[in-house]
């Protein structure tokens, strides 16, 4: 229903997703009629402004739920596992950031560039999963060769911002590069090591396979979304010290011939996607330049003569906005427009 409003929780406001998840509503001027913003004991009574209106953040407690419409949640799996199903139950829709549901066979997992209709599985369990933010943005990108030339294969490298590990590991950045450049001690937190200065192959936790999880959420997830378990993925997942905006280098390897031009055109017409590539004119996609952006940015484009039918690409997005919040917020309008 077109003119409809909707009575919307935010869970985790005051994180880095929660926060930009405010931002989104107002820029994609979403149909809100009553807000309401949750954070755990430790940030509740903080006020975050939204719409110009001052709003005092409540500690999250099972009844907060109640008479809303769509709760958009960024508070961490933990806190996803024991709330989402409370709002679920108390008949308020989830859309849910965090790794907790998204494996569930019964909850859809969207990219709304990518597959918008599965949106309506949302009636399962009530709770709609928002993928991982390397895996959003590789997606978005890589929807249009699959649809024409059906990928195969996938190697993945990423290079990671600290801003997806929450507030406290862009303060760590911050700090450890003040005392790296002024010769003192370097304290560690978020991070088992030092990531100023440094590159970490370590993204959340490692698996017996040697694999991290992370590694693992962009091989299940991208099978997921594109409805294809067939497809073979590998990846590595690196943290650097970049504040914000993920980098991803994909090497393609399709059932169908693409040329690079081909894969270029196509994607210069992708929804969601802006092509910068021309390398020699010092124009390809990087993180400072897709900051504060909901676009995902491909560059680099070329074949890879090592086999048959191999195309690289560089991807890069904000991973706050299109790779969390954005997303999170188009799902829910999607959800707003056709159900509730
Ligand atoms: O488990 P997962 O799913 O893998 O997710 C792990 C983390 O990834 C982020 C998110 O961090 C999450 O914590 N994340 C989730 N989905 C993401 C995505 N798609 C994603 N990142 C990128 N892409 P975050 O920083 O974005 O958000 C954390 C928010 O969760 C709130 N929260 C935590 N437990 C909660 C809860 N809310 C309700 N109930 C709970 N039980 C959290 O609120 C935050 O809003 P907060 O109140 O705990 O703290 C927020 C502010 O408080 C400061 N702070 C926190 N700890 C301390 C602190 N200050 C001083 N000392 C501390 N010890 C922070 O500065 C922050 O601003
Ligand atoms: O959404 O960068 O599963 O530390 C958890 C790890 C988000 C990024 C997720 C990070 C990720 C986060």
């Amino acid at each position: 229903m077109a003119d409809k409003t909707i009575d919307v929780v935010v869970a985790g406001a005051t994180g880095a997703v929660g926060r930009q998840i405010l931002t989104c509503l107002e820029e994609q001027k979403f149909p809100v009629n009553n807000i309401r913003l949750l954070s755990s004991s430790r940030s509740a009574g903080t006020e975050l402004t939204f719409n110009g209106q001052r709003i005092t953040v409540e500690k999250m407690e099972k009844d907060s739920f109640k008479g809303y419409d769509l709760a958009l949640f960024s508070a961490g799996g933990n806190t996803s596992k024991e709330f989402a199903p409370v709002a679920a139950e108390a008949g308020c829709v989830v859309v849910d950031n965090s790794s907790a549901w998204r494996m569930d066979p019964e909850v859809p997992l969207v990219v709304p560039e990518v597959n918008p209709d599965a949106v309506a599985e949302y009636r399962n369990k009530n709770i709609i999963a928002n993928p991982n933010c390397s895996t959003i943005q590789m997606v978005v990108a890589l929807n249009p060769l699959h649809s024409e030339f059906r990928i195969k294969r996938l190697v993945i490298s990423t290079y990671q911002a600290v801003s997806g590990s929450g507030v406290k590991a862009v303060e760590e950045l911050h700090e450890q590069t003040k005392s790296c450049l002024e010769g003192r001690p370097v304290e560690t937190g978020v991070y088992p090591h030092q990531i100023a200065f440094n590159a970490l192959p370590h993204i959340d936790a490692f698996l017996d396979t040697g694999y991290s999880k992370e590694e693992m959420k962009m091989v299940n997830e991208t099978r997921k979304i594109f409805g294809d378990h067939s497809i073979g993925i590998t990846a590595t997942t690196v943290r650097i010290p970049v504040f914000n905006g993920h980098s991803e280098s994909v090497n393609i390897e399709t059932e169908r011939h693409a040329s690079a031009e081909t894969v270029r055109e196509l994607l210069q017409n992708a929804p969601g996607v802006e092509v910068l590539d021309d390398p020699a004119g010092g124009v390809y996609p990087m993180a400072i330049y897709a900051q504060g952006k909901d676009t995902t940015f491909v560059g680099r484009i070329r074949q890879d003569d090592s086999i048959e039918n191999g195309i690289n690409m560089w991807i890069v997005s904000d991973n706050i906005r299109k790779g969390a919040a954005t997303n999170t917020v188009q799902i829910g309008r999607l959800l707003a427009d056709q159900y509730l």
